[in-house]
């Protein structure tokens, strides 16, 4: 008998689309399998806690779903009928079907799709080598960062902020619109260390008294895309009341007479018609952040989620402007790095392969462009064929009835290439299985932090899986690409990519797993000025330069957008059909639609439910438990009730994206959701949908 291999304990990275990317000690057992994940104690960040469906990732890596060779459907699309093939059957037929669409409608009929079910960067973005090399369609990336991005990016100039480990050294931390608790456990780490350490005050801003608020010292529960509102008022007590920092504005900003007198107008009493917040807990707000210099702004996507959430997200980042948080440790913002990392990853995404220029699809607006909608596909040919990877559209993209009646047309081959049989390899014409990240080798930024980790592959794949990097090669070539970039292996592009942006040599990085991208702290806190010519950041934003600089395309006329830092009230009105809003928040225990098919996930998230404030619920009849419907013109979901006090009449909250057939009727809640690209560039509003609620009929399938 062999000698058992000890076990063994290795450095990864949690891969997930989360912005606190963990370092990870993960322990892989004697058999070879995957045994306790925990956080590394010894990333500053991480600090030793991670959430607990990454904690319980045995269950996901060795999970008995987990897809172990390729397949072929043989009945109707949909049906649930599948042959088990070859790679090689399996790669030769999308090859020739691939060929055979480029030759009858032209490479744009072809559209890679991915997103971030792998945060890797080589697994995650090296599908763009295949879309250069063959000239097919591009893809506009919309979905998560589309509406919170450009809002930042109009006042600060670049997508950056203060190292949020400095929140520990905070006397008032601001948590606005994230729901840290379920979404990045580790902001609270630090948090709740300046609050042991410092006395300092946690405030929370929300649409609900969500599990982030249950720990602050004070809760702002405001109607739903109301924000901008919220952060002029504030602008405007904080003039009022003598809190506003005029020095640093003047020399770091854009203020003017014209914006003192715009914010002259927005009074609290205004912003309290509007929010639903009293004067006073405007003015509280006010006087809280505006008598504490080291005052720390963690602004989240939640509020992006709005159609107004791009001027939602400039007007809360123009409070630490107008404090001049900024000058003082332990003070300013964050809201993601993604804009400093400075990395070369021409070969990675293959930009020297690109054939042509072709069109660039949104991404966010898959159900119009499959279904045939001229302006969504530019008034291009339709698409013919998808190779989908990293992400599940069938359950997370918008207007799920139209990403649905798309994907089902017969006329689309569609390959999915996936961990699981989710909700869009159901309706694929061939389906691929993928490794997971302990399963390859890659490098992971950290957009909620200031870190590069990398991964290593450290346990089999199950049954056939390949990687996504393998897949991409082995189509590139079929196709007959003689590129080099399509006989790398992952590590070698890792180590290329490394070289390429000047980080050390892959070696060194394996020995501690990271490389610290921290930039200094006055760099970090604009303390030189901000990122435009004149150094200043902008109450008056200029649209048009967010755009050019970042390759973002207006979805509306430009001269609709409000001219400083405003409330815009554009989101979807309620009407007497629709009398209710609905925001589709984070659950704790799914990622999107990751998770929401491991036993510990399911057990914690239970069935699809709504939470609903005690007055509707008594005027509709409707009590905790029940069963209710809820729609719109869009589509209608089924889930069950909960009534819960802590939100405002008016307002729905399904938490988390259950799969779609853990709903009654089998429609998931992106049926309620809207496709229209947001202004001004694009991006989805998820929790900004009106409706209506009513208790289901009792006959239920
Ligand atoms: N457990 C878990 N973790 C996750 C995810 C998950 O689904 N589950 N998703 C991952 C991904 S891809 C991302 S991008 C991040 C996103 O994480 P977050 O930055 O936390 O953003 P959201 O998840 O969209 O929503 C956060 C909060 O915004 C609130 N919100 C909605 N509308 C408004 C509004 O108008 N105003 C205010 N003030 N608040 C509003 C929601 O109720 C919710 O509590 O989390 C990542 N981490
Ligand atoms: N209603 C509503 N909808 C939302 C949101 C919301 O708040 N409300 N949030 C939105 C946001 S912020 C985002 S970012 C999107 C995200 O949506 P997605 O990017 O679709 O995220 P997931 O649902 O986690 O799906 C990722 C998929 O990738 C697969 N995967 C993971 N790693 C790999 C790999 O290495 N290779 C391959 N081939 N597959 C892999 C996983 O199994 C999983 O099925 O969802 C959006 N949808
Ligand atoms: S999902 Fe987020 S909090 Fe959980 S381990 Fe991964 S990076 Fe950390
Ligand atoms: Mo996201």
């Amino acid at each position: 008998m062999n000698a058992p291999i000890p076990q063994r304990t290795i450095r990864s990275v949690c891969p997930h689309d989360c912005p606190s990317v963990c370092a990870l000690d993960v322990d892989i057992l004697p058999d070879g399998t995957v045994g306790r994940v925990r956080g590394a104690k010894d990333d500053p960040y991480t600090a030793g806690v991670i959430c607990e469906k990454v904690a319980r990732y045995a269950e996901r890596i060795h999970h008995p779903e987990r897809l172990t060779h390729p397949m072929r459907r043989t009945g109707p699309k949909g049906a649930g009928q599948w042959r088990r093939i070859s790679w090689d059957e399996a790669l030769d037929e999308i090859a020739a079907r691939f060929l055979e669409i480029e030759e009858k409608h032209g490479p744009e009929a072809i559209w890679p799709y991915f997103y971030a079910g792998t945060m890797g960067h080589v697994h995650r973005d090296g599908i763009e080598r295949l879309r250069a090399v063959r000239g097919y369609s591009h893809q506009y990336d919309t979905i998560c960062t589309g509406l919170a991005w450009p809002g930042y990016i109009a006042g600060t100039g670049l997508l950056g902020g203060v190292n949020p480990e400095q929140m520990a050294e905070s006397d008032c931390v601001v948590i606005w619109g994230t729901n840290a608790v379920h979404t990045q456990v580790n902001v609270m780490t630090h948090a709740m260390r300046a609050r042991k350490t410092r006395a300092a005050k946690i405030l929370v801003v929300d649409i609900y008294r969500n599990a982030t608020m249950e720990q602050a010292d004070l809760g702002l529960v405001l109607r739903p895309g109301t924000d901008g509102a919220l952060a002029v008022a504030t602008m405007h007590v904080l003039l009022r009341d003598g809190l506003a920092d005029r020095a640093y504005m003047a020399e770091f900003t854009d203020f003017s007479p014209e914006f003192e007198a715009h914010l002259a107008t927005r009074t609290p009493e205004w912003a309290a018609g509007i929010t639903g917040l009293t004067v006073a807990e405007i003015e509280t707000f006010a006087h809280l952040i505006g008598k504490t210099p080291k005052t720390f702004f963690r602004l989240g996507y939640g509020f992006s989620r709005q159609t107004n959430g791009a001027t939602a997200m400039h007007a809360a980042l123009s409070l630490p402007a107008m404090l001049g948080s900024w000058q003082h440790r332990g003070g300013g913002a964050f809201h993601s790095n993604s804009g400093t990392w400075n990395l070369d990853k021409s070969r990675l995404e293959g930009t020297h392969l690109q054939k042509g220029t072709p069109r660039v699809l949104d991404m966010s607006e898959i159900g119009p462009i499959l279904t045939g909608n001229a302006a969504a596909l530019q008034n291009g040919a339709p698409v013919h064929a998808m190779i989908v990877q990293n992400t599940n559209p069938a359950c997370v993209a918008p207007d799920q009835a139209l990403v649905r009646q798309g994907l089902l047309r017969d006329d689309l081959f569609l390959v999915v290439h996936e961990q699981f049989m989710t909700e869009t390899a159901e309706l694929a014409d061939i389906v691929l299985p993928a490794t997971m990240f302990l399963e390859h080798n890659d490098y992971y930024t950290r957009g909620g932090h200031t870190r590069i980790l990398y991964g290593p592959a450290v346990v089999d794949a199950p049954g056939e899986a390949r990687s996504n990097h393998d897949v991409i090669n082995a189509l590139a070539l079929r196709l007959g690409s003689t590129d080099p970039t399509f006989s790398t292996t992952d590590r070698e592009v890792v180590a290329e990519t490394f070289a390429r942006s000047g980080l050390p040599t892959l070696e060194e990085v394996e020995k501690t797993g990271f490389i610290d991208k921290e930039r200094p702290d006055d760099v970090a806190r604009f303390a030189k000025g901000f990122g435009w010519p004149d150094g200043r950041y902008r109450f008056a934003p200029d649209w048009d330069e967010v755009a050019r600089r970042k390759g973002y395309r207006w979805v509306c006329d430009p001269s609709i957008m409000p001219r400083f830092a405003d409330h815009w009230d554009i989101t979807e009105k309620t009407d007497a059909e629709h009398p209710f809003k609905l925001a589709t928040s984070p659950a704790r225990a799914f990622l999107n639609s990751s998770f929401n098919q491991t036993a510990g996930s399911l057990k914690r998230e239970g069935e699809p439910s709504v939470f609903i404030h005690p007055e509707d619920a008594a005027r509709l009849a409707i009590s905790d438990g029940d069963a209710v419907t809820v729609g719109n013109h869009r589509g209608q979901v089924q889930l069950t009730a909960r009534v819960f006090s802590g939100l405002p009449t008016g307002t729905l909250i399904a938490e988390g994206l259950h799969r779609n057939k853990a709903h009654r009727g089998g429609q998931g809640i992106n049926m309620l959701t809207s496709a229209q690209p947001a202004p001004p560039f694009g991006g989805v509003p998820f929790h900004d949908a009106a409706v209506w609620i009513r208790k289901s009929a009792l006959t239920q399938a």
